[in-house]
């Protein structure tokens, strides 16, 4: 008999997110996956001066804001035809990088780790070390809901692991702390850095803030290396049947991202369909709207026939893709992630539960490296910024090919005499949280079509959260 289960909304994510799936002899058959909340960005930014969108834009999301930010202000220097000098840009690398690793270490701790590690069991700590005692104390006032109460179902319970996993959970939260404090020396604040403009950072960086940068880096590199890496295996080695759960169709997108000073870039871009690498031809991407609930113009439109998700759905030659650092490592061939997954007895970077988790924790590893190396470039008393005429009534177009933790991020910016006439965004969790469209699930919706289902109850089932969790789901951008 076909068991009809809906979670709505899912927790432990950004934005309201609806996940509708039938299960057949414990297993899923079929799912859908609907964004629930309209953000409007796009239609805001109309009319406004193109600037403008660098501050605006990154309002989209709670938790990849820089992101936003740096994709609309690459947009913008195309129309201004400008490029930063390279201390701007070694600067968006050093606040990109970094914030990519944080959001990655939220995600994995605070986000995911739950669905492995019961942490209830910390609740009855009676040891001396005092920041476990806290925890206890604090999960047995909690009630049942946060991270005190896994129900039924295959988890971490052996304490000693519990205890570690729960005081890695709340230094990861100290370390992003100290980590945006980095981010904000550099951007002016954060949340919402506003030094990021056109043509560079407004900024000015003496040698003090470099050292405090460096220091952040550093601590947040040793947990990296130290914490996060390790607990990533342990989860993977753990639980390796995830490793044949969440998989998609193995088409993968990835822009080329963090360059250094002698033009090499640590990750390439490029397309997999099939098989087979192909160069990245953006007039191939097209969003399609037949399940979404826009009108054929794109104006929202709730009433839409057949519609049942507010996420578009983006297709490259009408093919969904995965994006995300998996498909950043594929893209790439990376032989570092290979002969990680090697360890599991994986021969090849395909997309699966698990090497998405230990994608991020590994991409983490390699961010650090390359900032430690990239941050070596900046040179002290040199322009930061290339200035521009902010208020210039400029006509053009623009595309900002970047990068965000949860994969490819583009801003399109199309304005005429200084006033945006169109903005088109198109997003890493709305290739990866998109609805079907021809005939064809979304990337996530295939993820999760024959994940088997143990645990769980009317709550949702530990399975399948674990396999949408894999991908960090972000509505609020996928939406936009
Ligand atoms: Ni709101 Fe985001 C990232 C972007 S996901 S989290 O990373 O862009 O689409």
């Amino acid at each position: 008999m076909t068991r009809i289960l809906s979670v709505d909304p899912v927790s432990r994510i950004e934005g309201h997110l609806k996940i509708e799936t039938e299960i057949d002899s414990g297993t899923v058959t079929r799912a859908r996956v609907a964004g629930n909340m309209y953000r409007g960005f796009e239609r805001m930014l109309l009319g406004r001066h193109p600037v403008d969108s660098a501050r605006i834009a990154q309002r989209i999301c709670g938790v990849c804001h820089e992101v936003h930010g740096v994709s609309s202000v690459m947009a913008l220097e195309e129309i201004y035809k400008i490029t930063p000098p390279e201390n701007g840009l070694v600067l968006r690398d050093m606040i990109l990088g970094l914030h990519i690793i944080t959001d990655h270490l939220l995600h994995f701790y605070n986000l995911c780790l739950p669905d492995y590690a019961d942490f209830s069991v910390a609740a009855s700590y009676s040891g001396s070390d005092t920041r476990l005692k806290d925890i206890a104390s604090w999960i047995r006032n909690s009630g049942t809901g946060f991270i005190g109460g896994a129900a039924e179902g295959d988890y971490i319970r052996d304490k000693d692991a519990v205890y570690r996993l729960a005081l890695h959970y709340f230094e990861a939260l100290k370390i992003r702390s100290e980590a945006a404090s980095g981010l904000a020396l550099l951007g002016g604040k954060v949340p919402f850095i506003h030094a990021l403009l056109p043509g560079g950072i407004t900024t000015e960086i003496t040698a003090d803030t470099l050292m405090k940068y460096y220091h952040v880096l550093e601590k947040t590199a040793d947990f990296v290396n130290n914490s996060f890496l390790p607990d990533a295996l342990e989860i993977a080695r753990r639980y390796p049947q995830y490793f044949k759960i969440g998989e998609t169709y193995n088409t993968f997108y990835a822009h080329s991202s963090f360059k250094n000073s002698k033009g090499a870039n640590l990750f390439n871009a490029g397309v997999i369909i099939n098989g087979e690498r192909k160069t990245f031809d953006y007039s191939k991407v097209k969003e399609l709207l037949s399940a979404s609930f826009y009108d054929n113009s794109g104006r929202p439109d709730e009433n839409r026939q057949g519609a049942y998700s507010w996420i578009k759905a983006p297709r490259y030659e009408g093919f969904p893709l995965e994006v995300g650092p998996v498909a950043r490592f594929a893209v790439n061939n990376d032989a570092g992630f290979k002969s990680l997954l090697a360890k599991f007895g994986r021969a090849d970077i395909t997309s699966s539960t698990m090497s998405r988790i230990l994608a991020r924790a590994y991409e983490s590893v390699r961010l650090c490296n390359y900032l430690f190396e990239r941050s070596e470039d900046f040179r002290l008393g040199e322009p930061t910024i290339r200035p521009v005429d902010l208020q210039a009534p400029v006509t053009g177009q623009g595309v900002g090919f970047s990068v965000a933790a949860r994969g490819a991020l583009v801003h399109h910016i199309t304005a005429e005499k200084g006033k945006v006439t169109d903005y088109k965004m198109i997003v890493p969790s709305t290739w990866n949280f998109g609805p079907a469209a021809d005939g064809k699930a979304g990337v996530v919706e295939k993820a999760i079509t024959g994940t088997p289902v143990r645990f769980g109850g009317e709550g949702g089932s530990v399975e399948v959260g674990r396999v949408v969790r894999s991908f960090d789901p972000c509505t609020a951008c996928s939406v936009h």
